[in-house]
């Protein structure tokens, strides 16, 4: 029997029962019958394979050791029910999806078959907006990308200010969160350590650097950083802005914000 039939049986049974019983006109020998039938439902239920239908619901430990207590009928009733329940209990709250930014890997606006494209302050590069100077948005036929095929080196070239990208996402105040990100360096030239910021309502909550030494296109040695946060409204820009005087600057990939139970930073 499937769950959702398991579900539907229960609920219509449930429900003419009840009816039944808070009907004031009715016989009292008929509501007399309709319990006796109920425990009829009972005991059917109790020598079915009740216990089958019961594994097929995959339920937390608390919500298991609670029905572990239960009646049959109602361990079976509550189980079925458990599917609809935990679809519910584990979909992203909308507090939790506030915290995802978009074009996390920078993979949103396609340059193919570009090796890089440059893009100037006040443009987007998919929800990301050039923050400052000028940033070059590579594929991985130009170097390797942490994650997908391209990346961000967030100096654009040589007559151009560092550069910078940030994008707003929605926050619950108080919360905290953790920006993951990974961190490589241009390998086409000086400095051997570029060094970089990132930002939250324009305050530097990380300053950052990387050595490119032994780095190359084919082998850019990302690393893995991270950083936390703790709102202060329903909203948080996120930025990534380079320090470094050059049109070889730090390059970032395959940024997430999630909230943490954490405290910052
Ligand atoms: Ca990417
Ligand atoms: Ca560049």
């Amino acid at each position: 029997m499937s769950l959702s039939v398991i579900t539907l049986r229960c609920s219509v049974k449930r429900a003419i029962v009840a009816m039944a019983l808070e009907n004031e006109h009715l016989d009292d020998g008929i509501k007399s019958a309709i319990h006796s039938r109920n425990r009829v439902l009972r005991r059917k239920i109790m020598t079915a394979d009740i216990s089958s239908a019961h594994r097929r619901v995959s339920a937390p430990s608390r919500l298991r050791d609670r029905s572990a207590h239960a009646s049959p009928w109602r361990r079976l009733c509550v189980g079925a029910g458990l599917t609809g329940a935990l679809a519910v209990a584990l979909a992203p709250t909308p507090a939790a999806a506030t915290a995802k930014l978009g074009n996390g890997s920078f993979e949103q606006l396609d340059i193919t078959p570009d090796y890089f494209q440059n893009f100037i302050i006040g443009e987007s590069i998919g929800t990301w907006q050039v923050s400052a100077g000028s940033v070059d948005l590579a594929r991985t036929n130009f170097w390797q990308a942490s994650d997908g095929s391209q990346s961000v080196d967030l100096n654009g070239g040589t007559d151009s200010p560092p550069g910078g990208v940030r994008q707003t996402i929605a926050t619950r105040p108080g919360e905290s969160y953790e920006v993951v990100f990974s961190l490589a360096g241009n390998p086409g030239g000086l400095p051997t350590v570029k060094t970089g910021q990132v930002l939250v309502n324009g305050a530097v909550v990380q300053s950052f650097s990387f050595d490119i030494s032994g780095a190359t296109k084919a082998n850019m040695g990302y690393q893995t950083r991270k950083v936390r946060f703790t709102a202060t409204g329903l909203s948080a820009t996120l930025e990534f802005r380079s320090t470094t005087s050059s049109a070889y600057g730090p390059v970032i990939d395959d940024v997430d914000v999630d909230r943490c139970a954490c405290s910052s930073p």
